[in-house]
């Protein structure tokens, strides 16, 4: 088999990209480990920026978005009983949206499939091979037996456990990554969303975020120790530590309920440099991670799927190949302040086993600096809304 790209991984990342490059013409082969079924049980991102919604819409396969999505103007930021709102659309005229990662997968794989796209599913033993050659080809494995696509490029989408990052051979990837000493503790259930804006808290007890997906259905965080088991969490203890680390108003009005979902997930930093070599180049997960305070990692994919897509649009119409030369240094330049933001938000959010009394009081300070100042505030709105592309 033969096509223009084959792309590994079939997340979101994946099959936006092979959505985008279909409808201009662009043969693409999507390869997944998964099922569909699968993918679309995995609970993640809730938050999409502008730039992805551009994306989605470009893509055709907004229709449902635009009908179903929330519109979030800002957000409530909150310490100890106090609570203060940034809002987005006074301070930097954007909004962003909610809409699950789940639903826009969703979409894409009926997309996908109405346009007849080439996605196979449960692939195993995935090996990239001769990307420094003009020959480069994928071979892997389904029950049916070995195979093999020959293609131009590779798209290595296949999120942060998959092969293509460690296809770049050692001496010419760096990897940055720091590890936060905490999880979030994440429960979905069926019940109305506390507040109509998000709510991020930043308590004595360690960090909670009020998040959403419908009017129904509501997405709860908690941070947690690394050590703590799901098992161990019991709905009824959920809620009761949900509710000690929100501001009294939003703990008398939250509606509880049985969880539908519940997982803990740790927290990392995480960037490999470059992001491209030869005719590979990596997308979302597979490159970066960020952890999910700013809810910046779906958006980040999208961010990657902008330019490499316009860099193979590039090379493919007018035989020019400065987009998918520039993709790595692109896509960073980009990345490394989603990474900052992310990073920035984590601390001034959550409790950390080592703060002392003074980093505490520090912490107090930056919450109440943001909360009198506008200019501080306009920073957090242009970054949480997403840098342009
Ligand atoms: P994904 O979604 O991980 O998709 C990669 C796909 O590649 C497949 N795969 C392979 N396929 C073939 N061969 C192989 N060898 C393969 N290895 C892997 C996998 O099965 C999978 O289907 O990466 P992508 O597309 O780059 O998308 C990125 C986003 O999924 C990710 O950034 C966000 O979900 C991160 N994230 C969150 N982001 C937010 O903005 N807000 C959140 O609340 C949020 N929660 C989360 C998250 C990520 C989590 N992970 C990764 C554990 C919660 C969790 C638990
Ligand atoms: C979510 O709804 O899952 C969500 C929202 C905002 C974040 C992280 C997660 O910063």
């Amino acid at each position: 088999m033969r096509t223009q790209v084959v792309i590994i991984g079939g997340g979101p990342s994946g099959l936006l990209l092979s959505q985008l490059l279909h409808r201009k013409g662009i043969d693409t082969v999507v390869l997944e480990r998964q099922t569909r079924d699968y993918v679309l049980g995995r609970i993640r991102a809730g938050i999409l920026e502008r730039g992805m919604v551009a994306l989605m819409r470009e893509a055709g396969v907004a229709e449902r978005m635009d009908r179903e999505c929330f519109v979030h103007d800002g957000t409530v930021m909150a310490y100890d009983n106090e609570s203060f709102g940034v809002n987005f659309k006074e301070l930097v005229d954007t909004t962003v949206i909610v809409y699950g990662q789940t639903e826009v997968t969703r979409d894409l794989y009926d997309a996908r499939e109405k346009m007849d796209g080439k996605i196979v599913f449960q692939v195993q033993d995935v090996v990239i091979n001769d990307l420094e050659t003009d020959k480069a080809y994928v071979t892997y494995r389904t029950a049916d037996g070995e195979k093999r696509i020959d293609c131009d490029f590779v798209a290595g989408c296949d999120g942060f456990h998959g092969v293509s990052r460690q296809t770049i051979p050692q001496d010419i990837r760096t990897e940055y990554e720091k590890v936060y000493p905490f999880g979030w503790l994440g429960v979905l259930s069926e019940t109305p969303p506390v507040h109509e804006e998000l709510i991020y808290a930043n308590s004595s007890r360690g960090f909670a975020l009020c998040s959403m997906r419908n009017e129904k259905l509501s997405r709860y965080y908690i941070q947690c120790p690394l050590s703590d088991k799901v098992e161990a969490w019991s709905d009824q203890m959920f809620w009761d530590e949900l509710k000690r680390r929100i501001p009294d108003e939003a703990a008398d009005s939250l509606v509880t309920g049985p969880s539908i979902e519940k997982s803990i997930a740790p927290l990392r930093s995480f960037v490999t440099e470059p992001m491209r070599w030869g005719r590979l180049f990596l997308c979302g997960d597979a490159a970066h991670i960020v952890p999910p305070t700013g809810a910046k990692g779906l958006n980040t994919a999208a961010s990657d799927v902008h330019y490499l897509y316009h860099g193979l649009l590039q090379y493919y119409g007018e035989g020019d190949s400065e987009g998918i030369d520039r993709y790595s240094e692109k896509a960073l330049a980009r990345i490394w302040k989603a990474e900052r933001f992310s990073w920035w938000m984590t601390s001034l959010m959550h409790r950390y086993p080592d703060q002392t009394e003074f980093d505490l009081r520090i912490q107090r300070a930056e919450l109440e600096f943001l909360r009198e100042n506008k200019a501080a505030q306009t920073v957090m709105a242009e970054n949480y809304v997403g840098l342009p592309y």
